[in-house]
């Protein structure tokens, strides 16, 4: 792939619904883009779906992300360009590599080679990644603020023919909106997330979890952890489920060796390509994961249509095993969003088709009224 330029975009995509977490409530999201242009004139897309703040974990946030696309890859790229070129993934990811962390703005220039290389090619993501066109059911993510809105969202989603539902929980909202949901919905597969919101003095309070046949918890400790999550694994029946903590094929390693023999049966990871820097890496983790009979799906960041397109390609990959969050419980994520066609599921399934990249487009009239081009790079011939 023979590269002309890089962009940056900041759109302004509103929530219809407000996603509240154990840190806090979001509504608008200010979003980074990276536009790739290409010799023949291709733009290729790739989304940093940020946060307002770091309260997830850190470098999510809109201002980070947009730091180190401007200060440091951009500058990296542009150099590497001018010497080498990239002849393929490896080589992108190389030119980026001496900057530590950064792992959203480095998936979103990924993201954005990975859509030129399959327009070039003519073919879906999930091919050039060695998934397949599968069929496979997906999950919604419920923010609520308290109970009431829980269950609401909860009646939306069944009712929408999702059968996988992922609740927010934080220390004195966990057992009762649990017990809730389980006892409205006795056959659903349901999974809880804590965003890091317990310690070492509370965590005890997930062992009354067990009681609800829960496919996993995810993330209770703090974001920055992986042993003390191996440490309570023993302790409590349901799995254990690392979110924020993974940004490597490394740290899925760590986690493996810390969980031993236990890994099969209470260690699952949450794949989030931009967490660990983009597709390449978290294709390398899928297969490790698979090798060490740990279950992995595919989480999302309240991502826009494009977003969450080239992740439910990636869902393709067939070591992915459990349903992921690709949908919003009541409809659509965004009152307006970047993609031409907005993305279906049928029944709580989608399906992945034959269609070009991430098998929708990007509305680019839609796409520049949401926002507007921050700066960028011209890489100057080879
Ligand atoms: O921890 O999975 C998370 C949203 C924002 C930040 C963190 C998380 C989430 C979600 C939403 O749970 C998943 C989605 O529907 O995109
Ligand atoms: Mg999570």
């Amino acid at each position: 792939v023979k590269l002309r330029r890089a962009d940056v975009h900041l759109l302004e995509l509103t929530l219809r619904t407000p996603f509240t977490t154990s840190f806090g409530t979001a509504t608008t999201l200010r979003r980074p883009f990276v536009v790739l242009e290409d010799a023949d004139g291709r733009r290729g897309v790739g989304e940093a779906p940020t946060l307002p703040d770091p309260a997830y974990k850190p470098e999510v946030d809109t201002p980070a992300v947009l730091t180190s696309l401007r200060e440091f890859l951009l500058p990296a790229l542009a150099a590497a360009h001018a010497a080498d070129g990239f002849r393929g993934v490896d080589d992108l990811r190389r030119a980026t590599d001496r900057i530590k962390g950064a792992v959203f703005a480095k998936s979103a220039v990924e993201a954005a080679w990975w859509d030129l290389r399959a327009q070039a090619a003519g073919e879906p993501l999930w091919r050039l990644w060695s998934g397949a066109a599968r069929t496979f059911p997906v999950g919604v993510s419920i923010g609520g603020k308290g109970l009431g809105q829980v269950l609401d969202l909860a009646e939306r989603a069944a009712d929408l023919g999702y059968r996988r539902l992922k609740v927010k929980i934080w220390p004195g909202f966990d057992e009762e909106p649990v017990r809730a949901l389980r006892e409205r919905f006795p056959a659903i597969l349901l999974q809880v997330d804590a965003n890091s919101a317990y310690d070492m003095t509370n965590w005890q309070r997930l062992k009354a979890l067990d009681d609800f046949d829960l496919l996993l918890i995810e993330q209770p400790l703090f974001d920055d952890d992986v042993y003390l999550h191996s440490r309570i694994a023993p302790e409590i029946a349901t799995p254990i489920c690392l979110d924020e903590s993974i940004h490597s094929l490394r740290d899925a390693e760590t986690a493996i060796a810390l969980w031993g023999d236990l890994a099969a049966e209470r260690l699952i990871v949450n794949i989030k390509p931009p967490r660990v820097s983009g597709y390449a890496e978290a294709a390398a983790i899928a297969r490790r994961c698979r090798e060490a009979g740990v279950r992995t799906w595919v989480g999302g960041m309240l991502d826009s249509g494009w977003g969450k397109a080239m992740n439910l390609q990636f869902n393709g990959l067939p070591e992915i095993d459990l349903p992921g969050d690709h949908f919003s419980p009541g409809g659509a994520y965004f009152a307006e969003d970047v993609t031409v066609e907005p993305l279906r599921a049928r029944g709580g399934m989608f399906a992945l088709g034959d269609g070009v990249s991430a098998g929708v487009a990007i509305d680019w009239e839609r796409f520049d009224r949401l926002g507007e081009r921050l700066f960028g790079v011209a890489f100057g011939d080879r």
